[in-house]
């Protein structure tokens, strides 16, 4: 097991828009991440990884480029970004970028050129490809509804879109693309940036037959768009050309790849990315839309299959992002014991073993919104599948119903500084989206201010894992898989084994774990005291027990 500082290090991500508004237009922008550094410091973080910051029409967020060497408007000007990675690393911290290559906006210059004539030396920066009057060249579907094929009347050919109509995918066949790529990626890192998150990386690699999807693989169409055949060449290329050369941490988004393409992406003898972000316990039980309910003895199972990866790889582990609800409304309790639920979980991601990677929020227990209504969503991915929900046999109500539980917007409601109004987001009255109404009690002023807070709680977890080898590079083994209420694993390393007993749920269980009095408590979310002379141990409801022997 090699030592890196990217695999004992804590990352938080940022969704730029949603952080903090320093100029009072309602939208997050780079001096207030900048006013918020010292926060994240004395959290504990190491490293920022920032959702994209580039130029935009916003379509889906930034997540659909204009200009890879511009930045938002909205967020400020490239002074403030050399200023804000001034600032990060004056801090003795680090920034992560996201790198979304695999398509730009409509409105980037290379599309605007490719479409302007199939003659056009930028035509297959992008894929193009005939279709017949009414119909796509094939049946594959766009992840914001309808098909991934959208015509373009001046040419008369279709162009390939996994995502909105204005996110038109980028050909990596084509080495012009993959050049100006890495240009763009030492554009960045010759600033100092200090590694990359790299947008549905997977995707990068089409399938050049173009072959219709069966009707069960369209039902999740990533698993195929992510088996292109050339995505380990693509990697090792942009390894050898550009990240070799930087001591950096790449990260794939791996959306819909198998669990050995992913040992091999992530494999050190392999030299394509060091870390990955799965989907396999942040989607546990989501079909589209809907999240069906799932059980405690298949997420540790996906803990454990994460967790004893050869040890060429290393896990990230993570239960919030940009793109799901929130953890604690999602995993824990956010009614009754939002407090200790959401400490329950600090402890989990900051006890198992890969690089915990925090969102924005959850440092404070924020919970999911209350959607009254459809028209309140900002995500595209809402409107785009409502067609789909519709002939799935919901109507709105329904689809209401699910997104409340699902829906990408949960995450993306603005960030809760203080209990004045918008949260102390933003001073101006045109926030750009929602500010939970929860805002009042859940907000980073009174988790400051209350040493048994959740902030504190995250605060202690993550000071106590950096200072544990034994917590990082220790061993993982789940001692009760087949318990459906406990989850209880240890962490065995050379000179401390930690043992951890979480109670996920609204029960008091008694537990008997053998030689339970050779270990000391060192941390625990009772706010009662826990006294333990036996072997025999009462549980109470969200309980999360920390060991050491
Ligand atoms: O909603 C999803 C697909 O059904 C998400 O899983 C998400 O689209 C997927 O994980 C890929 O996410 C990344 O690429 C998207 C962007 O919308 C997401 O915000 C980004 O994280 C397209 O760039
Ligand atoms: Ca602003």
């Amino acid at each position: 097991m090699t030592r890196k500082w990217w695999k004992e290090q804590v990352i938080y991500q940022i969704y730029p828009r949603s952080f903090y508004d320093s100029n009072g237009d309602g939208i997050g922008d780079i001096k207030g991440i900048i006013l918020k550094l010292d926060y994240l410091k004395f959290l504990g973080i190491d490293i920022i990884w920032l959702s994209p910051h580039f130029d935009s029409p916003n379509d889906d967020n930034g997540y659909d480029i204009r200009d890879y060497r511009k930045i938002m408007e909205e967020f400020g000007d490239m002074n403030d970004f050399d200023n804000l990675l001034s600032e990060i690393h004056s801090r003795e911290m680090k920034l992560v970028i996201d790198l979304v290559v695999n398509h730009t906006s409509d409105e980037h210059n290379w599309f605007i050129e490719s479409k302007s004539s199939s003659k056009n030396k930028f035509r297959d920066f992008y894929i193009w490809k005939e279709g017949s009057e009414t119909n796509p060249p094939n049946n594959w579907t766009s992840f914001f509804g309808g098909s991934a094929w959208e015509k373009d009347l001046k040419t008369n050919d279709y162009y390939l879109h996994y995502f909105s109509k204005k996110q038109p995918d980028l050909n990596w066949e084509n080495q012009k693309v993959r050049r100006e790529i890495y240009d763009i990626m030492k554009f960045w890192l010759d600033k100092g940036i200090d590694g990359f998150r790299m947008d549905v990386i997977p995707f990068i690699s089409k399938d050049l037959g173009f072959k219709n999807l069966s009707k069960s693989k369209l039902i999740s169409p990533e698993f195929s768009y992510a088996s292109g055949t050339k995505l380990h060449q693509f990697l090792k290329e942009m390894n050898s050309k550009v990240l070799s050369k930087y001591d950096i941490v790449s990260i794939g988004e791996a959306f819909g790849i198998s669990n050995e393409s992913m040992i091999k992406m992530t494999d050190e003898r392999e030299n394509e990315l060091n870390l990955v972000f799965i989907f396999d316990i942040i989607r546990i039980g989501r079909d589209n839309w809907i999240q069906n309910k799932w059980n405690l003895k298949e997420l540790k199972k996906l803990f454990e299959q994460q967790s004893n990866v050869k040890h060429f790889n290393w896990p990230t582990v993570f239960l919030n992002n940009h793109d799901n609800p929130r953890s604690v409304s999602k995993y824990g309790n956010d009614l009754q014991f939002r407090e200790k639920s959401a400490k329950l979980l600090a402890m989990l991601i900051l006890t198992q073993k890969g690089t915990p990677v925090l969102f924005q929020g959850e440092e404070i227990g924020m919970t999911n919104y209350k959607f009254e209504s459809l028209d309140q969503f900002d995500d595209l991915e809402v409107v785009g599948n409502l067609p789909k929900a519709i002939k799935s046999g919901i109507n709105k109500k329904d689809y209401l119903k699910h997104l409340n539980i699902s829906s990408r917007d949960h995450s993306r409601t603005t960030m809760q500084w203080n209990n004045k109004i918008n949260g102390g987001f933003t001073e101006g009255n045109n926030n750009w989206f929602l500010t939970n109404s929860n805002y009042s009690s859940i907000n980073v002023e009174n988790d400051l201010k209350n040493i048994n807070s959740i902030f504190h709680f995250y605060k202690s977890l993550i000071d106590l894992r950096k200072k544990s080898n034994d917590l990082i590079y220790g061993d993982y083994q789940d001692l009760d898989p087949t318990n459906e209420s406990l989850f209880i694993y240890q962490r065995k390393g050379k000179k401390f084994c930690y043992l951890l007993i979480l109670n996920m749920s609204n029960a008091s269980l008694k537990y008997n774990f053998n030689n339970l009095t050779k270990y000391s408590l060192e941390l625990s979310n009772r706010t009662s005291d826990l006294n333990f002379f036996s072997d025999d141990i009462d549980l109470l409801p969200w309980d999360a027990l920390m060991f050491k022997k």
